[in-house]
Formats: C-alpha cells, structure tokens, sequence
C-alpha cells in the first residue's frame, strides 16, 4: 500500500461540508461492480460454510450474530483477499485520514448479510464514540473513529439503508434524549438510499442505526472502522499476528497501530478542491 496512493484531500468542498453539517456522507460508486460481487460472494460463501460445517473463516475472528435475519462475522482483514482490499482501499484510506486528521489505523472490521425481519420493527439508534473525543483543526470537525459503511446491495427506500440523526456527531447531549427527540420528527433521521457500491463515511459520534428492511431483498455491506494510530484496536478486533507480519511496514503500521504517536499530520482547508483519484 502505498501512501501517495491516497488522495488528499479526498473528498470535495461540497462532500467535507456536508459531513461536517450532518454528520455523514455518501460517496456513490466508491467501489466497482466487480470488486462489490466478490465480497458478495465472500460473504455468501462465509455463511453457506457455517451453516454447512459451524466453520468459522479463519484465525482471530468471531460471528456477532450467526441468524437467517443477521448474518455478521468480524475482524475480516486476514479472512478473504477482498476484505483486505476493501479495507485498504486507498481512496477510502484518503477519505478517513482527511476526517480523523493523520494517519490510521484499522480499529474495527466488519460484514453482514441483512434480511428482512418481522421481529424487528424499531431502530437500534447507538453512537461507539464519545462526542468529546472530536476536535475542530481549521474550523472543520475531526473524529477519532471514523467509519466506511459501504452497501454491496442496491438500497431503494425499503431496503433497509443505514439510518442516523443527522447533525448529532457534534451534539454532546443524553443519546437517548437526543433520540427521543427525534423520532418526534421524522425529517430528523436521515435515511441512505444509494446504488450497490457506495460508502457512507461518518463519525462514529453520530447516533445511527441499521434501517427496517421492509422489502423482500437481502442486504449486504461492509465496514471498516478507523481510529487514529495511537488508538487501540475495538474489542475482538486485535490484528492476526502472522498475517500482519507478512505485509509491507505501511500496511502492517494499519493493521497493527505500530506508529502510535507518531501521527503524521493531514489537515486540509475546507476551500481545497479535492486531488483527483
Ligand atoms: O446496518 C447498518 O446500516 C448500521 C450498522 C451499525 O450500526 C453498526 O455496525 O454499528
């Protein structure tokens, strides 16, 4: 992996002030038809070998959920060339060291399969950072765990998109008050609706919660969570110590958070057009 490989800054003026504003954005078409059917079939042939042997895909990971309606295993980098490349992309690589502020590393991993579910008919709202934890650096706002949720399914608006409140990455308040809030008015929670292959990039201070998948489709999707260097890994999401030794110091430093307070900084202006990819 290469870091010249990684635009900076990554994103538009229009895209970094639409996720300093709500929180989010949605980067369309982020990965290609192809490489969105590979981690499909992965994450198909992941769950058709559980079901089949109870097998797990690999060392160092584990199911958060193993039901026909949720299907997720975590901790993916080691399990499949297409997990690892997914979270090594270097153009979303660009876009989450633009948010955080410097360089990364991979704090958490995760896939699921979604399907619809009778049982479920209310949100999950949740945020995994404390809102203190953000800083401001040239007026735009910085987080320290970042994440890429990339769809790998069409999401029309019955298919379950990623939901949010948008705006309250910022908003240092009760979360369930915040929630309660809310859900008093719908034209609060935002709602993704985008092709297969787009990434929601946002804090992980902003309160989200999977969406009600009311038609028939399943859906797929893939996380990478990042945290500056000198963070640690989420629970359950330490790196695979022989596969991290077998990679180049870059992205070992990724997998691993080797660098630690060696943070190389990457501030932008907010006027500053985007490099090209
Ligand atoms: O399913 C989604 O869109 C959201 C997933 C999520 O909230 C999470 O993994 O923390």
């Amino acid at each position: 992996m290469s870091a010249a490989a990684k635009p900076f800054p990554a994103l538009t003026p229009a895209q970094r002030l639409h996720l300093d504003v709500y929180g989010y954005v949605v980067i369309e078409n982020a990965l290609t038809p192809a490489e969105v059917q590979r981690l499909c079939q992965v994450m198909y042939r992941i769950e058709r070998e559980y079901h089949q042997r109870g097998a797990l895909p690999g060392p160092t990971c584990h199911f958060s959920s193993t039901t026909r309606e949720f299907f997720r295993v975590d901790n993916l980098p080691h399990l499949d060339p297409a997990f690892f490349e997914y979270l090594t992309h270097p153009r979303l690589l660009g876009m989450v060291e633009e948010v955080t502020g410097g360089n990364v590393r991979l704090e958490q991993s995760d896939a699921h399969i979604r399907r619809p579910d009778p049982g479920r008919q209310s949100y999950g709202f949740h945020r995994g950072m404390d809102v203190g934890l953000g800083y401001t650096k040239h007026g735009l706002y910085h987080g320290t765990f970042v994440k890429t949720l990339t769809n790998l399914t069409d999401l029309g608006p019955d298919d379950g998109g990623t939901v949010c409140i948008a705006g309250s990455h910022k908003l240092d308040i009760d979360p369930q008050a915040i929630i309660a809030a809310a859900l008093e008015d719908p034209r609060l929670i935002h709602h993704v609706v985008a092709p297969a292959g787009s990434t929601l990039l946002f804090f992980e201070s902003l309160i989200h919660a999977s969406g009600i998948i009311r038609s028939d489709r399943d859906r797929l999707l893939i996380i990478g969570g990042y945290a500056p260097s000198m963070f640690q890994a989420w629970r359950g999401y330490d790196h695979d110590p022989d596969f991290a030794q077998a990679q180049d110091e870059a992205t070992r430093a990724l997998l691993t958070g080797e660098q630690k307070y060696h943070w190389e900084r990457r501030l932008r202006q907010l006027g500053d057009p985007a490099a090209a990819i």
